[in-house]
């Protein structure tokens, strides 16, 4: 006989989780399950899967070690009922447990049908944020615009970080001007560590290669840490050879270094392998001890206490509808390129192609390259959610939504992103050398070899004329289309619609 059983979910790998906290080693028993519900939702990319489910095999030994009774079932075990309520319901049973506790999902789908659960279960706050729930709705509460920055001097605030006394480290919040830098060609990084899979991750790679290895995705190599120790040496890696040189180079991308100076840390915080505000106070050392600069510094910890904090808030705050918003009206399907179809535009084949081999690509590729091109072809937001849903080792649906539906898609009207994250080749080139390599010429407009992204820009613009014309961001923009010649406006359009044409019908563009 057992007390309560404890679910913990496959995004809830710490010890110090609180349904942990609030359990019994004597009385209580730990259940994690392998299941085709969390498999499945989405068709997640294979070295996701392997990465979650070789975490918790991974994590029930660290559990077991702490003297926890864990019980655990595997993908193909044949009593499993394929869903988390459902396991733990079936260990409640056989074990006598008349309760079912957990930390609370993180996201909508988990958490609605909790409620629904024929054996009550008991949900906790999970305080592996830093900004509980009912903090952020109070700190957005009559707000007009809920904007990023104001919540991350909030965070500043709360947890000290580069901080002194009540004044910012540096005089300023925010040293993002200094974070623009073009990577050079010959900027090459050391890119994240590799770990070699030991045994009970060559046993998952293989269920995987079995189960999903028709996702889009490569699973071999599969180099991503599965143990909190690897994890934690891939954040010592960054701490000592790439953050110092994160913040300049942030926003750059090279076609011959998918990692650049970023992090490549968002699975394992994600999946509580490592703690973020622990990383923060990491990366504050570097800073006081005058090995990193202050952008750099100041620019990681933003990321975390300010970007991944606020887009949490705002997930649990706009509620379960928000992945279905789309004010743009947009419902072009996903073109059949981002799975890998043949495409000549360089910058979207190379993202597409790391996201392939590595389940990977940092946010500027992400943002400026895949996102952008999906808001101004007219990609339904939904179907880009789910993509990115199921393409990135880091993805969650509370982390992924806001940034694709909100920021990249600005299908929740302007929530998170102040105006819609749009560009042409310009800045692609600007911040890149994929145009090099390119079938288009970035600097053509139109005719032969136009830029796909520079034609699809003013029908974007011209399209949604009234809804953006206004915005004071945007008016720079309607200026200078309004100030080309009516020829030339009307040979854009009709350029960009050839190329909205081929999307349409599957041909390559
Ligand atoms: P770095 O650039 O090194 O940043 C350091 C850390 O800051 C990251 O590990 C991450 O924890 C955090 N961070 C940075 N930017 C953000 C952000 N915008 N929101 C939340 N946290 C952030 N991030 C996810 O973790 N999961 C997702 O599913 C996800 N989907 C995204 C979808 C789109 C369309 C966009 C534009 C961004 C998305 N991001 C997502 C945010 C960001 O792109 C990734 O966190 C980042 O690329 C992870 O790589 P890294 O660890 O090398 O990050
Ligand atoms: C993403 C994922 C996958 C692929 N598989 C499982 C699983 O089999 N068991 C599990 O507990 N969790 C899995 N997860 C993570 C969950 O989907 C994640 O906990 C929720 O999305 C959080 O709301
Ligand atoms: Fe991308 Fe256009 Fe540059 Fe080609 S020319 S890489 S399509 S931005």
């Amino acid at each position: 006989m057992v007390s309560r059983v404890v679910l913990i979910l496959g995004d809830q790998l710490s010890p110090d989780i609180s349904s942990l906290k609030d359990a019994d080693r004597d009385t209580d028993l730990v259940v994690m399950a392998e299941v085709c519900a969390e498999a499945e939702y989405v068709a997640h990319h294979p070295k996701k899967i392997a990465l979650i489910f070789a975490a918790m095999r991974h994590f029930v030994i660290e559990l077991r070690d702490l003297g926890w009774r864990v019980a655990y079932t595997k993908l193909d075990d044949p009593d499993n009922t394929h869903s988390l309520y459902g396991e733990a319901r079936r260990y409640a049973q056989t074990h006598g447990a008349d309760e079912i506790v957990m930390t609370q999902a993180g996201e909508w789908r988990l958490r609605l049908e909790a409620e629904e659960s024929a054996i009550p279960i008991r949900q906790l706050p999970d305080h592996r944020f830093i900004a509980a729930e009912p903090e952020f709705a109070l700190w957005a509460q009559g707000r007009k615009a809920l904007r990023m920055e104001y919540f991350y001097r909030d965070m500043r605030r709360k947890t000290g970080l580069l901080m002194d006394g009540d004044a910012p480290c540096g005089g300023k919040w925010n040293f993002d001007h200094d974070n623009r830098k073009p990577a050079q060609v010959d900027l090459f990084a050391k890119g994240p560590p590799q770990f070699e899979p030991d045994d009970i991750t060559k046993d998952v790679l293989e269920l995987v290669a079995a189960r999903f290895g028709k996702n889009f995705g490569d699973l071999h190599p599969f180099w991503l840490a599965v143990t909190r120790a690897d994890a934690r040496a891939a954040q010592a890696h960054f701490l000592d050879h790439h953050l110092a040189d994160f913040g300049t180079y942030q926003d750059a991308m090279l076609e011959a270094d998918k990692f650049l100076h970023h992090a490549v840390l968002s699975p394992y915080i994600n999946i509580g392998l490592l703690d973020p505000l622990e990383l923060c106070r990491e990366v504050e050392k570097r800073y006081r001890a005058g090995d990193v600069p202050l952008n750099s510094a100041e620019g990681f910890i933003r990321q975390i206490i300010g970007w991944r904090e606020y887009v949490r808030g705002l997930y649990i705050l706009e509620g379960p509808d928000y992945t279905h918003r789309n004010v743009l009206d947009h419902h072009r399907p996903l073109p059949p390129l981002y799975w890998g179809a043949e495409t000549k535009m360089n910058c979207m084949s190379r993202a597409v192609e790391q996201t392939r081999t590595d389940a990977y690509a940092h946010h500027i590729q992400r943002l400026m390259v895949t996102g952008n091109f999906a808001l101004l072809a007219g990609v339904a937001p939904y179907e880009v959610h789910e993509w990115y849903l199921a393409v990135y080792a880091d993805a969650f649906e509370w982390v992924e939504a806001p940034n694709t539906v909100g920021m990249s898609q600005f299908a929740d009207g302007g929530i998170i992103a102040s105006k819609p994250y749009i560009s042409s080749g310009n800045y692609i080139n600007k911040m890149s050398d994929y145009c090099k390599g390119c079938h288009y010429k970035v600097a053509t407009k139109t005719g032969e070899g136009a830029c796909p992204f520079n034609l699809l820009y003013w029908h974007f613009l011209d399209r949604h004329r009234d809804r953006f014309a206004r915005n004071p961001r945007m008016a720079q923009m309607y200026r200078t289309w309004d100030r080309m010649d009516d020829d030339k406006c009307a040979t854009v359009l009709r350029e960009a619609e050839v190329v909205l044409e081929r999307l349409s019908r599957g041909a390559p563009v």
